[in-house]
């Protein structure tokens, strides 16, 4: 796991990170020439402006047109950053969702202390949940009266998605406020209970990595983390196969 999170950026596994991490990478850079050159020029005022004998600080000021402009330019270029590179990726982010039919559809339900993931199952119709069904043994609270229910996969803790798929997850919460943070999909977003939130994100790698919860929200706050498995789409197929719920068995005639 380690070889993913080091210095600098996490591992990017997202097809949408290369565009958020040029917009992080940019504004760092242009932070760091903007911090040399303040520095720089405090320095130089420090040195040149310390009070010896024989002089004494002007007390009318000169006007320099300089900083004006420097000031002025700075304000473009932040106005570049925001209209040019972070609108245009927040747009596409939150606003441009891939089309449902061919997307992976996932609903994310966070309490104290874990992830609880609901897949819709092979007939990709999510079962009816009820809060007054939550339980241990039944963490979403999926009613087994309704048919769509039966094939639903509910894993806590275990995030499997395919690779090169649109994946479109609803995010609520049971409790307090969570963050469901997918470092290496460049996605990080509150779950807050009552709301449910979508958000969408495509993998162009496969391999492990984890789910963090990004927003303190109790004592156990440290161990909500989940695991998050890319897979090729006939090892997620698989996945799918090999988790789903036996049928519910025959009634059996008693024996005689
Ligand atoms: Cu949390």
């Amino acid at each position: 796991m380690s070889k993913y999170y080091g210095w600098g950026l996490p591992f990017n596994a997202s097809a949408n990170g290369a565009a958020i991490d040029r917009l992080i990478y940019g504004i760092h850079g242009i932070m760091f020439v903007l911090f040399i050159g303040w520095l720089t020029f405090l320095v130089y005022t420090l040195i040149r402006f310390r009070a010896r004998p024989g002089h004494q600080a002007a007390y009318k000021v000169h006007h320099f047109k300089a900083p004006t402009y420097l000031e002025v330019s700075v304000a473009l270029i932040e106005v570049l950053l925001l209209v040019g590179f972070s609108f245009p990726i927040m747009n596409h982010v939150k606003n441009q969702f891939p089309n449902e039919a061919g997307a992976l559809k996932i609903h994310v339900v966070a309490e104290q202390f874990a992830w609880n993931i609901h897949y819709p199952g092979a007939d990709g119709v999510f079962g009816k949940t009820r809060q007054d069904l939550m339980g241990s043994d039944n963490p979403v609270g999926l009613d087994p009266s309704d048919p769509h229910a039966a094939d639903d996969i509910v894993t806590i803790n275990q995030l499997h998605i395919p690779v090169n798929k649109p994946i479109i997850i609803n995010l609520t919460s049971k409790d307090v406020i969570h963050s469901f943070f997918l470092p290496v999909m460049r996605v990080k977003q509150d779950a807050i209970p009552g709301d449910l939130i979508p958000l969408w994100m495509e993998a162009n790698k496969t391999g492990d990595f984890e789910i963090a919860c990004a927003q303190l929200c109790g004592l156990g706050h440290y161990r909500m983390r989940g695991f998050f498995s890319i897979h090729t789409q006939e090892d997620f197929d698989k996945w799918l196969k090999d988790n789903a719920p036996a049928p519910a068995a025959a009634p059996v005639a008693p024996a005689v």
